[in-house]
């Protein structure tokens, strides 16, 4: 059995087509190569990555103090398992700890992983801490939520797609709507069971959905009036993509329990945590929760290195200015095309437009196909809705490079 080589994109997508599950509806680009803001696809065309994995190489891809630290690591030790200790995971728990203010961190793998890992926090913190009977824990989500794909997860989600066929959904779950604080002390009033609210502090999938100024922080307040853990999952939005190190910086929100993932990595391997302090975490005793590659010696180290890099090249600074300048540019569109670009929203470098079909049918997609022949990749979300989140390591002349790629594609539709 020979080992394929790939030798063109349309090769590529025909046998990924035969031999991979169709659960995703990718652009027909095949990329091959990675470096900061630049992907390159199979036959060397070249385009600027504005979707970041989704939010995942805040770093930019392949940087090379990640890369260095991966391939020096991988060179000594991979995995223990967590039966044993290893050199490299305490350091990393510390280092996350003291980056984000927590006593203690939880190391998981993927994004739903470390959301989970909250749930399972929040819960036991409930019962063992606010005296809430045996499995009557309830936790309040909002609408439009995205947390991941777990048959667990999606038991609270309010999208079809998310949902629709994968039943039956777990109990223990109330949905209100987002940015509603009055909603949320009315479910915290009326159901004393309720031991956390779980809440992206701007909703990625939804289309970029920025509450009010202030959501967050009255949240919180209500949710300490009434003995409720606050879980922010920070995973697209974390890691400074918002302008802030995190988005709930924005609102000086120190949330119970912090969800980090992507960029936690700067999108070289999956790495995940969920970071509380003591009075939470030690919730959990040994032999209660964990995961065979949780908290690796290559994902610590890589960890850290990631996190390095965020402080050591201000990508969170360089978001928040440049972040007002692609919305600028963006509104300028607005204006001339009021019909087409109907809004514009984000914060730091996560951001929407919101597109109108044209009156021949055309959609958000057809955008980005024209986008991507103009060499910047960017995805549709809920058909009208197009995030635009570059690597933070965007430099501004690339910014308004990308714009004039935005600007002409739009202007001729
Ligand atoms: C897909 C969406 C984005 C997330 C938040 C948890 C997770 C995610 C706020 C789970 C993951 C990814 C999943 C990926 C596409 C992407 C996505 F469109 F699905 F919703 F970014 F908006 N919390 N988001 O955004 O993390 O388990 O994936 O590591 O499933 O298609 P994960």
């Amino acid at each position: 059995m020979s080992t394929l080589t790939i030798t063109s994109s349309q090769q590529a997508i025909e046998i990924e087509n035969k031999y991979g599950a169709h659960n995703y509806h990718p652009l027909p680009v095949v990329l091959t190569r990675g470096e900061g803001v630049h992907l390159w696809d199979v036959e060397g065309k070249h385009y600027y990555d504005f979707l970041s994995a989704y939010s995942a190489v805040n770093q930019g891809h392949c940087h090379p103090k990640i890369i260095n630290a991966l391939v020096e690591q991988a060179q000594q030790l991979t995995l223990t398992s967590r039966a044993f200790y290893n050199d490299k995971l305490g350091a990393a728990e510390k280092y996350i700890c003291e980056y984000f203010g927590y006593d203690k961190a939880l190391l998981m793998n993927s994004g739903a992983e470390a959301v989970e890992t909250a749930i399972k926090l929040a819960r036991k913190w409930g019962y063992l801490k606010k005296g809430i009977a045996p499995n009557q824990a309830e936790i309040i989500v909002v609408e439009h939520n995205f947390h991941g794909r777990t048959t667990g997860i999606i038991s609270f989600s309010t999208d079809p797609d998310s949902t629709k066929g994968f039943g039956p959904y777990n109990p223990g779950y109330k949905v209100i709507p987002y940015n509603d604080t009055d909603a949320l002390e009315l479910a915290l009033k009326e159901n004393p069971n309720v031991c956390a609210f779980l809440v992206e502090p701007i909703q990625g999938e939804a289309g970029v959905m920025v509450p009010n100024d202030g959501y967050l922080a009255k949240a919180h307040e209500i949710c300490k009036q009434y003995n409720v853990l606050l879980i922010a999952d920070e995973i697209q939005t974390g890691i400074g993509r918002t302008g802030k190190l995190l988005a709930s910086d924005y609102d000086n929100v120190h949330a119970d329990i912090l969800i980090l993932g992507k960029a936690l990595s700067g999108g070289v391997l999956p790495v995940s945590v969920a970071l509380a302090n003591d009075d939470i975490m030690l919730c959990i005793q040994p032999g209660e929760h964990g995961s065979t590659f949780g908290g690796n010696p290559l994902a610590a180290t890589v960890a850290i290195a990631a996190l390095e890099v965020i402080k050591e090249e201000n990508l969170t600074e360089n978001a928040h200015t440049l972040g007002h300048i692609f919305r600028e540019r963006m509104n300028q569109i607005k204006l001339e095309r009021p019909e087409l670009v109907t809004l514009v929203r984000g914060r730091g470098l996560l951001n929407a437009v919101i597109i109108s079909p044209t009156p021949d049918g055309r959609t958000a997609w057809d955008v980005c196909v024209k986008l991507m022949e103009k060499g910047l990749l960017a995805k549709p979300t809920h058909g009208d809705i197009i995030r635009f989140a570059p690597p933070l390591v965007i430099t501004e002349e690339q910014l308004h490079e990308c714009c004039d790629i935005i600007e002409e594609v739009l202007m001729s539709f």
